[in-house]
């Protein structure tokens, strides 16, 4: 076992030998604990595009009606939900041509190019992000106001209308009157034209005598090629920047534009208090060492964002992949306060679609409708992981599995990080240290336990490696612009990037995980995707150069936040054609963007094993929940350092209660397996973990929901309570469904927290029901034994409550309902089956049930939709799992019976009450023996 002391792992460098030093110096001197290099990453200031799109927005601030961009009202054309039109810089007459797209689902589209570019401008990225075309609404209506040349369109069927002033150009979202959305408000629109690259000049320097070989235009000579730590960006096709202001009058608070170590309310960026001093950045980074309540980009990139008010909520998608900057700011006036932010990409084309809503519920809809639902996961999936770098052979990872076994712990998942390969080279084994990985596979799966192996994107550059000659040879490989392969470095050392934007290099990655492909991959092996931001050590801000080459002959700066998806999604693909009846993949990938949540999970990299890392997941998960994506989580116990033992069991208390739960540490930390600390460590990790699997049926269900509309599983407070101004900001507490409030607590010593019930109803604490009436903040006993979660009046849970060894063998287990009521004596729930890893739902094979409680009688309903000759045989296969038992929270009154009237029988039930405290009987009906695919009725009678 490694049992190394407390060293944080190498730092990336540039070049080999600078990387070696480093190596040894860590070894020389493990205790030096570096933070982010910050001076590796570009500031707004550093990134040309950025500094000069703020420079123009406070040119812009002194007079906003200056804004050069004018409609030319004689090319206006209306047909059928969509208006074009061309636009005219006034400034240098660049012509612009734009398109408003008036779209079903209150949603709209704008969007923005040169007329006559002088070459196409990048505008790819619809074809890989949105899955389902967004349907124009033929009924708009168009009228234009002849003195003032305002256009207006209207949207007979729903409230709203869409307000187009010409000069300068700007349009408005309304409804009933109210602006919801402003774009070009405050005329930061800037629509950097190509250009050919002017010739340098000989020109005399100003106090000099010498003539010097220069541009005249100190603009056109910033624009063009960029230096940045010994780099060079050729920039080939010079500045090409776009921008835009997005205005939410009225809306104090916005979130989204994930990928920051951040609060879920977004702070403001130029002034205000307690603001960030750079602009939020969204570029695809390998970050080591990330800070928190930052606005430095990450690993992952979603150009989205909500603003919520207490009568509203909006939400806008920047659709382009190339690094964008966000400004934000807030302004006051008559008591409301309104949000103006300011949307900077460095190449592309403006390409918007602004949501109106009403609710948060519907954004979500809206914006999954445009980009996709999220994957249904395997059921295994949402089940607890056991991840480190490295389990280091065969025997390490039979030892691990085999612990859990001992200690009664349920794991469903072993990963194998990079060091399973052979020097690196993806989708081969050490064999040395993994001899026989099928039989490791075989013996896993044999108590129903999956194995993960990672799969990065940078391919050793190796004679005799089979990837790196296929790619060669079929010619995948990124370019640089001489149209060599690319060459960087990264951990096998010198290594090449296929080039996922070229579909024949998708279809040869998706083959390469063909089983007969992959060698010793079996079907219980799923795939880990790493550093495909793209990280490469050897390149400017550790990824790709701009400059670097992709098929069609695009430029990376135009791709590159979506790069790690046509990765990802390859993969998931690869998994999902290995076999001739697909099933469910499961991949985990770093980098991501809109669209991730069709194929993979993400996690948020690498965290440290420190109290505030713990306190920042659970903002960062929520902001990447509402972003589009369910499934996600942290690195439980922190990737860098070693946790001490009171961090690790309140980490896992937290990751319980997290979407995607897996522990994962550094290679250079201690073991941290579960049972490693002693008690009553051991046995509190124990519990966090068992509660997450009896939870397993309402997580299952929530991922169900979430696949279907949208709505993440992890949802701030502010969704669930949408007028509750209290919560608007809340970011330390949140609901998991519409069921659980989750207070994880992130500070040591801790005893009792305050935590936020929201309206009247009264909450149950969800592990000794105890009851505590809403309203407010209370405080709740929080000793390390415990974990603050509460179940919400009017809620019922589904639960398996016999925790075997890994979540399938629980497949044929029955169900136990806890009902808990609401201050009218009534709960409702939902239940959501199938057989948790094939596509077989998807032609009816599952069961969903609503479950109602109300006047005393509890009654399972069917609401599945499309009901099929499948779905009988899948009722009829688990025609043996049952409801076991019923569990009332809050009954007022002790009833005298209870009765389970099905179409089968009557047949009365033991029920067993006990008080906890006033108003609170909690009553348990045993073995009531109803079905879990029938409709039935369970009658109290007093
Ligand atoms: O593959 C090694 C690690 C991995 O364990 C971690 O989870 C990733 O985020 N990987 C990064 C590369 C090196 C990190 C220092």
């Amino acid at each position: 076992m490694n049992n190394q002391a407390n060293t944080l792992g190498p730092r990336r460098l540039k070049k080999t030998y600078l990387f070696s030093l480093f190596c040894l110096s860590t070894l020389l001197f493990p205790s030096a604990v570096v933070g982010v290099k910050r001076e590796d990453f570009k500031t707004c200031e550093q990134s040309s595009f950025c500094k000069r799109n703020r420079d123009y927005a406070d040119a812009a601030k002194t007079d906003s009606a200056s804004s050069p961009y004018t409609l030319t009202t004689d090319t206006l054309n209306f047909k059928d939900g969509l208006l074009t039109g061309e636009l005219l810089n006034t400034q240098n007459n660049v012509p612009f041509v734009f398109e408003l797209n008036v779209l079903e689902n209150s949603s709209a589209r704008f969007r923005m190019n040169e007329k006559t570019p002088l070459k196409p401008r990048y505008d790819e990225l619809k074809n890989y992000v949105i899955t389902n075309p967004p349907v124009v609404d033929k009924d708009a209506t168009f009228s234009v106001d002849q003195s003032s040349g305002v256009v207006t369109l209207r949207q007979p069927e729903s409230d709203s209308t869409i307000v187009i002033q010409p000069s300068p150009f700007q349009v408005t979202f309304l409804s009933k009157g109210t602006p919801l959305v402003a774009l070009n408000e405050r005329g930061f629109l800037n629509f950097e034209h190509l250009r050919e690259k002017p010739a340098p000049k000989l020109v005399k320097q100003e106090g000099e005598n010498a003539e010097q070989e220069t541009t005249e235009d100190k603009f056109e000579e910033v624009s063009w090629e960029e230096h940045w730590k010994g780099s060079t960006d050729s920039r080939p096709n010079g500045p090409s920047s776009i921008a835009m202001d997005i205005t939410f009058p009225g809306f104090e608070h916005v979130y989204g534009i994930p990928e920051h170590a951040s609060s879920l309310s977004l702070k403001t960026t130029r002034g205000g208090e307690n603001a960030y001093t750079d602009p939020y950045r969204l570029y695809n980074l390998d970050v080591f060492e990330y800070e928190l309540d930052n606005p430095m980009a990450l690993y992952g990139s979603i150009p989205f964002m909500m603003a919520h008010g207490k009568d509203r909520t909006v939400g806008v998608f920047w659709m382009n992949a190339a690094e964008t900057w966000i400004d934000i700011e807030k302004e006051s006036k008559d008591k409301k306060t309104t949000t103006q932010t300011h949307w900077i990409s460095e190449s592309g084309v403006i390409d918007i679609f602004v949501f109106l809503g009403p609710t948060s519920s519907d954004i979500f809809g809206q914006f999954s409708s445009l980009t996709g639902q999220s994957a249904l996961p395997q059921s295994f999936a949402i089940a607890y992981h056991q991840c480190r770098w490295n389990y280091l052979d065969d025997k390490d990872v039979a030892s691990v599995a085999a612990g859990f076994d001992e200690h009664d712990i349920p794991v469903d998942v072993l990963w194998l990080d990079i060091e399973h390969t052979d020097g690196k080279k993806y989708f081969t084994w050490d064999e040395t240290k993994f001899p026989d990985p099928v039989a490791m596979q075989n013996s896993l799966s044999v108590k129903g336990r999956k194995l993960v192996t990672i799969v990065d994107p940078h391919i050793k550059r190796e004679d005799n490696y089979y990837i790196f000659e296929e790619a060669k040879k079929n010619d995948l490989f990124i370019k640089n612009s001489d149209g060599s392969d690319f060459d960087g470095w990264c951990w096998p050392g010198s290594s090449s990037w296929v080039d996922f934007t070229n579909p024949a290099a998708r279809e040869w990655l998706i083959e390469q995980f063909g089983l007969d492909k992959y060698k010793h991959s079996t079907e219980s092996l799923f795939t880990w995707n790493d550093m495909n931001e793209p990280s490469v050590f050897s390149g400017p801000e550790i990824t790709m150069p701009k400059d670097a080459v992709h098929y069609g002959k695009w430029e990376h700066r135009d791709l590159h936040n979506y790069f790690g998806v046509l990765f990802h999604e390859s993969t998931a693909n690869g998994q999902i054609q290995r076999t001739e009846v697909p099933k469910r993949p499961f991949v985990l990938s770093r980098a991501f963007y809109a669209g991730t949540q069709r194929t993979s999970a993400i996690w948020t990299g690498d965290n440290f094993a420190r109290w505030d890392h713990l306190e920042a997941s659970v903002p960062m998960l929520l902001t990447i929940g509402i972003s589009g994506i369910p499934f996600s989580g942290a690195d439980v116990g922190g990737f860098f350092g070693n946790p001490e033992p009171e961090l690790l069991v309140r980490w896992y208390q937290a990751g319980a209660f997290q979407p995607f739960f897996r522990a994962h540490a550094h290679i250079d930390t201690k073991r941290r397996e579960p049972w490693l600390f002693g008690e009553p460590y051991t046995s509190q990790i124990k519990h966090a973990i068992r509660t997450r699997y009896s939870l397993l049926p309402l997580w299952y269900t929530l991922f169900h929901e979430a696949s279907v509309s949208g709505t993440p599983v992890m949802r701030p407070m502010f969704v669930n309570y949408p007028k509750d101004e209290a919560v608007f900001d809340m970011d330390d507490q949140y609901m998991v469904g519409e069921a659980l409030l989750v207070k994880p607590i992130v500070t040591p010593d801790t005893e009792s927290t305050s935590v936020y019930f929201p309206g009247n109803s009264p909450w149950y604490n969800l592990f000794d029901y105890s009851l505590v009436h809403g309203g407010g903040f209370k405080t709740i006993d929080a000793k390390l034994d415990s974990i603050p979660v509460f179940i919400r009046g009017g809620a019922i849970i589904p639960k398996r409550e016999r925790i075997r060894r890994s979540s399938s063998l629980m497949k044929w287990d029955p169900f136990t309902l806890v009902i808990a009521l609401d201050e009218e004596n009534s709960a409702q729930g939902e239940l959501y089956l199938d057989d948790g890893e094939s596509y077989d739902y998807q032609s009816g094979a599952y069961v969903h049930r609503k479950f109602t409680f109300t006047n005393g009688v509890l009654e399972s309903l069917d609401v599945a939709k499309n009901r099929s000759k499948d779905a009988e045989h899948f009722i009829e296969s688990i025609k043996t799992i049952r409801i076991e038992r019923l569990v009332i929270l809050g009954l007022a009154k002790v009833p005298k019976s209870a009765t389970l009237v099905s179409s089968e029988q009557n047949k009365s039930l033991q029920i067993d009450c006990e008080q906890r405290g006033t108003n609170n009987n909690v009553c348990t009906v045993k073995d009531p023996g109803s079905r879990v695919g029938e409709d039935w009725k369970i009658e109290l009678a007093y």
